[in-house]
């Protein structure tokens, strides 16, 4: 047995995962609760997401001053965004200072991967084991793991045998990449390939995109912030804050109280004009119902359906591009930056692999049914295995020894997406359940992980030792989750993540809970107030 094979100390507290969540998590329950804790990280820094994600032009949706921790005056104060959408690497700077200003690092261990955990029903405690042998054991383990870190690489037969180089936006080389004159292809064009095209296509010789599914994009109209907006967001936080509280999607501006049909079609296309020149995830909200009527979204869809055709010169790609086959909105909307203008370059292709599909990678390049598209380098933005994948990664076993992927054999169960029955202390923050995926991550993050730890805190006052979602309780929320998706046009989206419809064999269920951020955040209230209202507690 090594050094590393013996047991460590008992912790209170082990949380997997340094980005966002996993750090607000550590500060509220070592510093304000004092308990003793321990992050574990499979990367070498803080980050999460924004570690990975560092392919060309990987930029956030949430505009930067809503895209901040809001539990701290003075981290408001102190730190300046300097674009209205923050790149991945001023998001990583920010991370940091965050990290440093609470000195969050000391207490996480990098470049440490969890490979099991399981609940010691006895002891009622977990067992936490990591790649380089060490167990831990901590009566709470907190997942922090984020919902967009596990790869998804098609197995595409052939990729070991391509000459040139291949990546995946998700796992991008920390040095960069240089596509000088070098024939790109990207295959992908969800919110990922949409930044990333544009910016690929300034470097590379040739640039073939290979789309499945046409998309939607609004113009972010991204740029450098002014002075006046700076002092405002460090002079009116609580106003800032107060709107993200009250919104459904926890963004910083509110959703039109008018329905879209309700106004002439050329007062809609004046609104939709206005919102195309605001840009960004605002678009969304010029009508009340853009998600939950048909018709009305049938009115954006069709306006910026014009826009792409009246933007793309070339017919051909303007149809491709154009025909869309899905509602706005049903799946994450992009934002970009010159996405459909970078098809009016000469060098920059486009193939309709609905049509044509890829049958296999050959040394040379991309094999479709019809043709053979010779490459350098492949660019995979073909997403993630969303939500429930980077929990599963951890082959957590429950009561019983039940392994948390057969208790989600058909589906993630789960309560509020924040517990699983049969897994007692084990919490999670924005996963399967919460409404984390469909809002401004940030304002999701802070509920869930202020809800955690006064759950904790409020254990340790009433000397409670065991806190478990109810089985029946969860039942009742994976209808509610189902009930609230079900209003909306979001299951209309056939491939999309949020429906683990992009994973060949993966159950197909709607997994966040769509019914709002301000909703969801009054249902935990009342549930705490309610004593806890559908968890065990002993
Ligand atoms: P997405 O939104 O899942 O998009 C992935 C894209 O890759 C999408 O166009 C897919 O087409 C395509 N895809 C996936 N698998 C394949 C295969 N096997 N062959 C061809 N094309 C494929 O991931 P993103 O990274 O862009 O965005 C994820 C989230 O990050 C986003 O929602 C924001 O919240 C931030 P499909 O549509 O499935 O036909």
């Amino acid at each position: 047995m090594s050094a590393n094979d013996q047991v460590q100390h008992q912790l209170d507290a082990v949380i997997i995962g340094a980005g966002f969540s996993g750090m607000y998590q550590m500060h509220c329950l070592r510093d304000r609760l004092g308990l003793s804790v321990l992050g574990l990280e499979m990367a070498e820094g803080v980050g999460g997401t924004w570690y990975w994600n560092r392919y060309p032009g990987a930029r956030c949706d949430s505009e930067s001053h809503s895209y901040s921790y809001y539990f701290s005056e003075e981290l408001l104060k102190t730190w300046t965004w300097s674009e209205r959408y923050p790149g991945y690497a001023e998001i990583l700077r920010y991370l940091n200072f965050v990290a440093d200003r609470y000195d969050l690092k000391r207490s996480f261990k990098f470049k440490t991967k969890v490979v099991s955990a399981h609940y010691d029903e006895a002891a009622n405690c977990w067992e936490v084991c990591t790649d380089d042998g060490t167990r831990y054991r901590t009566r709470f383990l907190i997942s922090a793991v984020g919902n967009l870190s596990s790869a998804n690489i098609p197995t595409i037969p052939g990729l070991e045998q391509f000459k040139g180089k291949w990546y995946h936006t998700g796992q991008w080389p920390h040095e960069g990449v240089d596509f000088s004159g070098l024939r790109v292809g990207v295959v992908g064009t969800g919110s990922t390939g949409i930044q990333a095209i544009p910016v690929i296509a300034e470097q590379a010789k040739t640039l073939t995109v290979f789309q499945r599914t046409a998309n939607y994009s609004i113009p972010a109209h991204n740029g450098p912030l002014d002075d006046a907006f700076k002092a405002y967001c460090k002079e009116r936080p609580e106003e800032i804050r107060a709107i993200m509280h009250a919104t459904p999607n926890g963004h910083p501006f509110y959703i039109s109280e008018t329905l879209a049909l309700s106004r002439s079609e050329e007062e809609r296309r004046t609104i939709y004009e206005k919102a195309w020149e605001k840009g960004g995830l605002r678009f969304r909200a010029s009508f009340k119902d853009l998600l939950s009527s048909e018709a009305a979204n049938q009115t954006a869809a069709e306006f910026i359906k014009q826009k792409i055709r009246k933007t793309v010169k070339d017919p051909r790609k303007a149809q491709l591009l154009s025909d869309i086959d899905h509602p706005f909105a049903a799946k994450r909307p992009p934002i970009d930056t010159n996405y459909f203008e970078t098809y009016n370059l000469d060098h920059v292709d486009l193939v309709n692999i609905r049509e044509d599909p890829i049958t296999s990678i050959v040394n040379t390049g991309i094999q479709t049914k019809n043709a053979l598209f010779e490459l350098d380098a492949i660019v995979f933005a073909t997403g993630f295995d969303a939500m429930t994948r980077p929990v599963l990664n951890l082959n957590l076993k429950g009561r019983h020894g039940q392994k948390l992927e057969d208790a989600w054999h058909a589906g993630p169960l789960n309560y509020l997406g924040l517990q699983v029955p049969g897994f007692p202390n084990f919490f999670m923050v924005t996963g399967p359940g919460s409404p984390g995926v469909l809002v401004n991550m940030p304002v999701a993050i802070e509920q869930h992980v202020e809800w955690i730890s006064d759950c904790i805190a409020h254990m340790r006052a009433k000397d409670l030792h065991h806190v478990e979602a109810q089985a029946q309780a969860s039942a009742q929320w994976m209808q509610e989750v189902n009930q609230a998706a079900a209003a909306t046009l979001l299951p209309k989206a056939k491939h999309s993540w949020y429906l683990g419809a992009n994973i060949p064999g993966k159950p197909r269920v709607f997994m966040p809970y769509a019914g709002g951020m301000a909703h969801y955040r009054k249902r935990c209230e009342t549930i705490t107030a309610n004593g806890y209202e559908g968890f065990l507690m002993a």
